[in-house]
């Protein structure tokens, strides 16, 4: 039984309130909700949500079929010699790749997912112990704190250098903490390999340009870990809860892991198609934050995506983000402005720009009020 259910539903045979707009099957949506009335018969005793408020305003999305999985997500062997070339391609391309040849041990990667599943099954009141999660720990299904909602619960980490930052006590289980330290450092090489590889394909000097800003003293880096229950209830209606609503990432560049259950789904053409990535387990998958969009004065797009909950599958993901220290100015590099290119941006510091994008929902366009009209 996946705990976070547990408060949110209970078998009745009532009316329920309507869950949100469904994207694309508003009939569909009322039927489910909204049954007729009939004798009770125990055999249509159905899923009604005992607690409305917070799940009204989870959005649905359509199910993705096998025509929506994207066959052509670009691979990077991060241990060839054609990575640097391949991530830049990629990254001008779809702000977007998945990484394989990383070094990481899949024990590392097995450890802290098992400790993770461990974490999200104990108890309800134990998880919100650990809570809330501003500016750090556990949250369930509120993102952020201005209204979004999805069908998950997380924990959302400050991290140190390489490990998570010892002024949170969240996770208080050693065994737990031990092997997000491990994931954690083991995570940030591979951050800092893409970075590097990033600066040498770009042909920026020196190699650690890109990298030192998540790495040096002060950098602002946030780990996180989500776990979407499946959503039964929607099983074969064709819509499916949002577990992450559509979102770019602010800091330079995120480093994704998941279990082997799909459910992420990365926009194309600028929005106007959404794909859905095919899971892998032993891979990472890469995002261009909106930083590194303006780090590269727009040649490199930070891509929007989405997670899309699985009707019968838990999702689990890690993603490591990378941000610079708060005075760190977000500026194109001078090396990639041609003669005469000017900024396409206004001048801004990740303290400034994270100040402002916390005040915005997760779909908003944060980069537009600082782009040059
Ligand atoms: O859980 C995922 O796969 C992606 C989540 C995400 O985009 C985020 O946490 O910012």
């Amino acid at each position: 039984m996946h705990l976070l259910q547990q408060p949110h539903y209970t078998h009745a045979h009532t009316t329920s309130t309507p869950i949100s707009p469904v994207l694309g099957v508003p009939a569909l949506f009322r039927a489910v909700l909204r049954p007729p009335r009939v004798p009770y018969r125990p055999e249509t005793a159905m899923v009604v949500l005992a607690n409305p408020p917070v799940v009204d305003q989870i959005p649905l999305l359509r199910s993705p079929g096998p025509r929506d999985s994207f066959a052509a997500v670009p691979v990077v062997d991060l241990s060839g010699p054609g990575a640097a070339r391949a991530i830049v391609d990629a990254c001008e391309r779809f702000g977007f790749f998945k990484v394989v040849n990383h070094g990481v041990a899949a024990a590392t990667m097995d450890r802290a997912e098992t400790e993770a599943i461990r974490f999200f099954a104990q108890a309800q009141a134990d998880k919100d112990r650990a809570g809330p999660a501003y500016p750090f720990g556990y949250g369930s299904k509120r993102i952020g704190l201005n209204g979004d909602m999805g069908w998950l619960e997380y924990l959302l980490l400050a991290v140190d250098s390489a490990s998570l930052s010892d002024a949170c006590s969240v996770p208080s289980n050693a065994a737990f903490r031990a092997a997000l330290n491990e994931y954690i450092a083991a995570v940030r090489k591979v951050a800092v390999r893409v970075l590097e590889a990033m600066a040498e394909g770009l042909g920026i000097a020196p190699l650690d340009a890109l990298s030192a800003m998540v790495t040096e003293q002060g950098s602002d880096q946030v780990f996180r870990v989500n776990h979407y229950p499946p959503c039964p209830a929607l099983q074969g209606l064709g819509c499916s809860a949002t577990g992450f609503g559509e979102h770019t990432d602010p800091q330079l560049v995120s480093v994704l892991r998941s279990n082997g259950t799909s459910g992420l789904q990365i926009a194309l053409r600028d929005g106007a198609q959404w794909v859905s990535v095919p899971s892998d387990r032993d891979a990472f998958f890469v995002n261009v934050g909106d930083s590194l969009q303006v780090l590269t004065n727009g040649r490199f797009k930070s891509v929007k995506h989405r997670v899309v909950t699985n009707s019968l599958k838990s999702r689990v993901s890690f993603i490591y983000f990378g941000g610079p220290p708060l005075a760190q100015r977000i500026e194109p590099l001078p090396e990639l402005l041609g003669e005469g290119e000017e900024s396409l941006y206004k001048e801004f510091t990740w303290g400034e720009y994270k100040k402002a994008a916390y005040k915005t929902r997760l779909g908003d366009n944060r980069l537009a009020q600082f782009e040059k009209k």
